[in-house]
């Protein structure tokens, strides 16, 4: 029998803190491994990175839209400017959709697409293609994208846009994007959803068609939030394309200005806050139901709690957890079986 030895997840939290890569994939491949051996070894890898990162500085950026509309095209495109200016950039792409279609193949050709600026020790990119949606991807997606926020100064996640991953990734980004692509069925039923409220920019990309995209861009401007809804925020609606490198650059920008707006009034404590209580009580309602979640007090105390400063939400949930397992226990003793009617 082969013994390996793995790491103590308290080392390769600390070798994930100097941004060693390798560190970075093992961390990721615990956190992606569902067995219940390595349960105690993710929480303990979590629990170590963010006792040392209350609130990671790095800057978590959600980039979505409909399949084809050049998403990944113009992540490559902004890499290539955030790797000029010296800036770390990790990557999640996340394909929840499974499409059969594309069996993961979208996925891996971005990857060779992005791969233009590899073999570079400032960018990493993890691809989690096929998923099963169950809970939605932000679950999986937080504690990974918490990981990569310990060593990158960018962690960007691409996701498809269907509807429930917005909502999702909402959930999870400090800045939301949302690329559109010009005269698309997919942006009109966008624009007449309740989820255009979501993004922070918008990118009309493929504006090499010309006529059609300021059309786009137009109808969106009429569209978006006005720069009243969420403080003073301008909501920019940007004409790119990726595959001529066009617009790019003010379109990238707009990225460090969000991220400077969100420190300088005070919203990007309070997004995280609130995206960590909504991580813990996701995880715990598809555990434990709701059930479960008043037996730890239910959502509004949970969400107070983890809102207090210094508080490790992986800590908290792992301690919230095991309180519903014993009051599961309690309540229905494993000695004292139910009888089924
Ligand atoms: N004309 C034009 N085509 C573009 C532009 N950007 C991307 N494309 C093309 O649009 C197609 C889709 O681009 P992707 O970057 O794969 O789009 P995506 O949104 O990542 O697609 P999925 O991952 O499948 O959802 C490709 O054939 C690209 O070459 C652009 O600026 N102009
Ligand atoms: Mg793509």
């Amino acid at each position: 029998m082969t013994v390996i030895n793995l790491p103590e997840p308290e080392q390769l939290a600390a070798r994930i803190l100097r941004g060693e890569r390798a560190a970075v994939a093992s961390g990721l491949n615990l956190l992606d491994n569902k067995r219940a051996a390595a349960r105690d070894r993710s929480a303990r890898l979590l629990a170590s990175l963010s006792a040392e990162q209350a609130l990671p500085k790095g800057h978590l950026i959600g980039v979505t839209g409909p399949p084809g509309a050049g998403k990944s095209s113009l992540v490559a495109a902004m890499i290539r400017e955030w790797r000029l200016a010296g800036t770390t950039v990790g990557v999640l792409a996340v394909d929840p959709s499974s499409r059969p279609e594309m069996g993961g193949g979208a996925l891996l050709g971005d990857r060779i697409r992005i791969k233009n600026s590899s073999h570079d020790e400032g960018l990493f990119i993890r691809s989690l293609a096929n998923r099963n949606q169950l809970g939605g991807v932000a679950t999986e997606v937080w504690p990974m994208s918490w990981l990569m926020l310990a060593c990158f100064d960018i962690v960007l996640i691409e996701t498809v846009g269907v509807g429930q991953t917005e909502i999702d990734i909402a959930e999870i980004g400090d800045t939301i994007c949302y690329v559109a692509q010009p005269a698309s069925g997919d942006t009109i039923q966008y624009l007449k959803s309740g989820i255009i409220e979501i993004p922070d920019i918008f990118a009309v990309n493929k504006c090499d068609l010309g006529a059609p995209a300021r059309k786009t861009a137009a109808e969106i401007s009429r569209s978006a939030p006005r720069q009243d809804r969420r403080e003073a925020w301008d909501y920019p609606v940007c004409l790119v394309s990726a595959t001529m490198n066009t617009g790019i650059k003010a379109f990238h920008e707009h990225f460090a200005r969000h991220r400077q707006f969100l420190a300088n009034t005070g919203l990007l404590g309070k997004l995280r806050s609130r995206h960590q209580s909504a991580w813990v009580i996701r995880l715990l309602k598809e555990e434990f139901g709701t059930f479960g979640l008043e037996l730890a007090g239910g959502r509004e105390l949970i969400g107070q709690r983890l809102s207090e400063n210094g508080v490790n939400q992986f800590a908290e949930y792992e301690q919230l957890r095991k309180h519903i397992l014993s009051r599961f226990m309690s309540v229905n003793p494993p000695s004292s079986p139910t009888k089924r009617s």
